[in-house]
């Protein structure tokens, strides 16, 4: 797909990805026309600060906005079952994102390019990788879903790594992506609320390995199994016969990630917590080893890298009672994986938002001898009280996090844990996880 064949590009979306499609369109004598349901002409005219512009539109799409228009550049926000988006599909308008361009603009002879997907844990691996890469001396950067539009990578052909982390949203448009490394960390029910079938959500992370030089997924996963991907190199909390695996090896109370060769990295006593954060380590390990032996100096770099913000995030400790803020858990498998890191403990656990059409019986179960008291939040508390009926434990639904968390402080002991990991999203009473997060945190910070 060569961008400077076309005449007329309409940009869907002007939020941080439409305004860098369009700074990265504006020198290339292709004429732009923007779309956002919400925006208004005023607020896009500053953010573009003097792009030319042919023509603003809002509110609902119409197909009349396709008229002179020879191909569509799509925001992950857009969902592609939109009738007018249908319809260009049909009359075969190319429709692509910010990640077919970013490949038209990057020089992969200097720079290598890591895609990393999965429903969760993908800007843990990133941010780690990016931490890795930098201790050991090269210009690495990680960008995409993380934050940071790709197109607005500064410098791009100075960097040794492009890390991106990728959302299924943005790799569900038909892209010949050559990464020097893909990555799939796990494929559990998440966004249903975007896909019809989850096998629609699977099959948009699977795009990410048709084109990879080389492979890297979890041998663990429920789906990835299925698949039978030819030459990946895989991660698994077991150790494989597979002579291109990674496992983790437990001996005299201390844990390594090993490999078949020399590989034997320990990781005791990392900052990250759960063998979900095991997996991660693993992974962003895997993709370190294709380009670098130096494992000694890695070890303690390891042991150095911070829990991000919103992650099962430390707290604080009130009376013995600790506090964990694991805002980020906006789906059923992550809210599990918290809980199942604080094994043996009694855990009074917040959730509750937008479940966004998920399956919440799997929560229920895993939440089975675990969690002693669940207090629920938002818009969903009530379906998710009536699917964790059989728990035998006490639910309360609660108006806000402040009355939730007061609760559980008003009922844990020491030695217990109060968690938040809400299983949904956060949109119902917050701007987003991360306000969700702080609003917890601020609460906790008062005891
Ligand atoms: N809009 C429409 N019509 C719609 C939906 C949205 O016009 O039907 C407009 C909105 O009014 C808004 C703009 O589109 O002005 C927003 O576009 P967007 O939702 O694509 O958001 P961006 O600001 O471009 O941010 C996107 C990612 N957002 C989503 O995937 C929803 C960001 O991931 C990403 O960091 C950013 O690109 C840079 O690459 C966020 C996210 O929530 C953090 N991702 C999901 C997740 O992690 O679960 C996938
Ligand atoms: P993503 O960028 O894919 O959303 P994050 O690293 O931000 O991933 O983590 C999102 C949530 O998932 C957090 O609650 C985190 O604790 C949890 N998590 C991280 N890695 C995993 C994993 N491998 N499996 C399950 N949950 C995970």
């Amino acid at each position: 797909m060569v961008i400077d064949n076309y005449n007329h590009v309409l940009i869907v979306g002007m939020g941080k990805t439409g305004y860098s499609i369009a700074e990265f369109l504006k020198n290339k004598n292709i004429r732009i026309s923007v779309y956002d349901s919400e925006k208004s002409i005023h607020d896009i005219r500053k953010e573009l600060k003097g792009i030319n512009i042919s023509n603003y539109y809002d509110g609902l799409l119409e197909e009349k906005y396709l008229n002179s228009i020879d191909c569509i550049a799509v925001s992950p926000g857009i969902d592609l079952r939109n009738p007018v988006l249908k319809k260009a599909i049909k009359d075969k308008i190319p429709i692509i994102n910010d990640l077919t361009l970013f490949f038209n603009k990057i020089n992969h002879e200097k720079t290598k390019v890591i895609g990393v997907t999965g429903t969760n844990g993908k800007t843990t691996v990133c941010t780690l990788l990016e931490y890795l890469f930098s201790k050991a001396g090269y210009k690495a950067i990680s960008a995409g879903n993380i934050g940071l539009p790709m197109l607005g990578i500064k410098s791009i052909n100075d960097l040794d790594f492009i890390i991106l982390e990728l959302s299924s949203f943005q790799l569900e448009i038909k892209n010949q992506l050559t990464f020097d490394i893909a990555v799939i960390l796990n494929i559990t029910e998440d966004h249903m609320d975007r896909y019809d079938t989850f096998g629609d959500y699977a099959m948009a992370k699977h795009s990410i390995l048709e084109y990879a030089k080389i492979k890297i997924i979890c041998a663990d996963d429920e789906v990835m199994k299925e698949w039978n991907v030819r030459d990946a190199i895989v991660f698994s909390e077991s150790i494989k016969k597979n002579k291109k695996a990674y496992g983790i090896k437990d001996e005299k109370n201390k844990k390594y990630i090993v490999d078949h060769s020399n590989l034997k990295i320990e990781i005791t006593n990392v900052n990250l917590l759960g063998r979900h954060n095991q997996l991660n380590l693993m992974a962003a390990i895997a993709v370190f080893k294709q380009f670098d032996n130096r494992f000694d100096e890695i070890a303690s770099v390891l042991q150095r890298f911070p829990v991000i913000n919103n992650r099962l995030e430390w707290v604080k400790e009130v009376n013995g009672i600790n506090f964990y803020n694991d805002s980020k858990a906006t789906n059923v498998s992550s809210a599990i994986a918290a809980v199942n890191s604080f094994e043996g403990k009694n855990i009074f656990l917040i959730a509750g938002g937008d479940s966004k059409r998920q399956d919440l019986s799997l929560f229920s179960k895993a939440l089975k001898n675990k969690v002693r008291k669940l207090y629920l939040i938002g818009k969903d508390a009530e379906l998710i009280k009536n699917t964790c009926k059989g728990l035998e434990v006490e639910i309360k639904i609660l108006k806000t996090i402040k009355d939730a968390t007061h609760q559980a402080f008003n009922d844990a002991k020491s030695g217990d844990i109060i968690l938040l990991a809400p299983a949904c999203a956060s949109h119902d009473m917050y701007k987003n996880y991360i306000e969700r997060g702080n609003d917890f945190k601020s609460i906790v910070a008062n005891y």
